[in-house]
């Protein structure tokens, strides 16, 4: 069974560690992005283990629209199937058949979209997204949410949350069910709640009231960074997080930069996952301690340092800025690689000074000293 630990705590972050059938994660955590099954810009799960990825990311609509969980499930689950042996966390769809599919209706029983690949029209339910997180086997499974828009009107949130609370219920009794079948994958697969309510602090209250009562493996807060200002994100987080149970593991989805993820610790976060490490690294954008950088920028040309200097990442333990900007512009798959394998070891990096700095209770002056550095590159 899952066990979560509180380490130390400074203020309301927590340095804790989760354990799970698939070893213990040691929090506040990153989570690296793998939608498909494979982190985008050709890293393989033998690079996450060298840049020292401790939970890989895999989505339930893009699996199941291809290339299906039963095949996966046939084949021995997730975990086999991409040979990662560390823990799995599955989003539930929810996120992306509103933000992806095509025409939708929202209905009691769930959702009916069409397919982004190829049109085909699909049903998914909270039982549904169990059965396909099930199938895949993840470590830990997602609830089945609507994340409603952040300019929704009160009337169409309120009813939305009360409804995705209705969901979680459902999510809680099929995963149950799920766990105590003869061939289910991993009979101790965890389900996280998710929090919703747009930028609504009383709706936003009360579904995290609601939420706790329900006895899961940990809590996430949905619903931000999809439009709101990053001050309204903090203030949401100042509100939610402390209606959420202090003793299990909290997540806060889609977030962020450096900044938002030094922010979400201080407000008792502990899990963290975003595509901007792969996607901006995909574009040649890489981060350092003191803000981005360009690698297409014509003054790296003759540059025969590193991405960054000191950096004990793949990219930068080998090679120099100006081969990595010749290779971007010849549009060489190894440019991406490179920066996509720097992105994901600074933020696997930043998460482990962190944790340093929660451990030694000095998460207060080390958050001011990295927010000072990236302010002059603005990330
Ligand atoms: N719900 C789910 N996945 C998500 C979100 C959400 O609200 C977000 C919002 N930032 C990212 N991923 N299920
Ligand atoms: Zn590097």
């Amino acid at each position: 069974m899952a066990e979560y630990k509180i380490l130390k705590t400074e203020g309301r972050a927590k340095r804790a560690e989760f354990k799970t059938v698939h070893g213990t994660i040691q929090t506040p955590v990153f989570m690296n992005v793998g939608t498909v099954g494979a982190i985008k810009g050709a890293v393989s799960t033998m690079d996450l283990k060298e840049i020292g990825t401790q939970v890989e990311l895999s989505n339930t609509y893009h699996l199941h629209v291809r290339t299906g969980d039963k095949l996966i499930k046939e084949f021995g689950g997730l975990h086999k199937f991409m040979v990662w042996d560390r823990p799995i966390l599955t989003d539930s769809g929810g996120f992306q058949v509103f933000s992806l599919a095509g025409l939708r209706k929202i209905k009691e029983e769930g959702v009916y979209f069409q397919s982004h690949i190829d049109g085909h029209k699909i049903f998914m339910g909270p039982e549904e997204s169990m059965q396909i997180q099930s199938n895949l086997g993840s470590t830990i499974a997602m609830a089945f949410d609507e994340c409603p828009s952040s300019v929704a009107d009160r009337g169409y949130v309120q009813r939305s949350v009360d409804r995705t609370t209705r969901w979680l219920a459902r999510c809680k009794e099929e995963m149950q069910r799920l766990n105590s079948l003869e061939d289910t994958i991993n009979k101790e697969q965890l389900l996280f709640g998710i929090n919703q309510g747009a930028i609504y602090e009383d709706i936003r209250k009360n579904h995290a009231d609601a939420i706790s009562q329900m006895n899961l493996d940990g809590y996430a807060v949905g619903g931000l960074a999809v439009g709101e200002t990053h001050e309204q994100m903090y203030h949401i987080l100042d509100e939610v997080v402390p209606h959420l149970p202090q003793d299990k593991p909290t997540y806060l989805m889609g977030v962020g930069t450096p900044a938002n993820i030094l922010e979400g610790v201080e407000r008792g976060i502990d899990f963290f996952d975003c595509v901007y490490p792969s996607r901006n690294g995909r574009h040649g954008h890489v981060y350092t301690n003191h803000g981005k950088m360009n690698m297409f920028n014509s003054k790296y040309e003759m540059d025969p340092r590193p991405i960054e200097e000191g950096c004990q990442c793949p990219a930068c333990r080998h090679y120099s800025r100006a081969y990595i900007r010749h290779l971007l512009k010849a549009k060489e798959m190894l440019g991406m690689r490179l920066c996509v394998l720097h992105n994901l070891y600074f933020y696997n990096h930043l998460m482990e000074e962190i944790r340093d700095a929660l451990d030694a209770g000095n998460f207060a002056e080390y958050k001011k000293m990295r927010l000072e550095g990236f302010e002059e590159g603005r990330i």
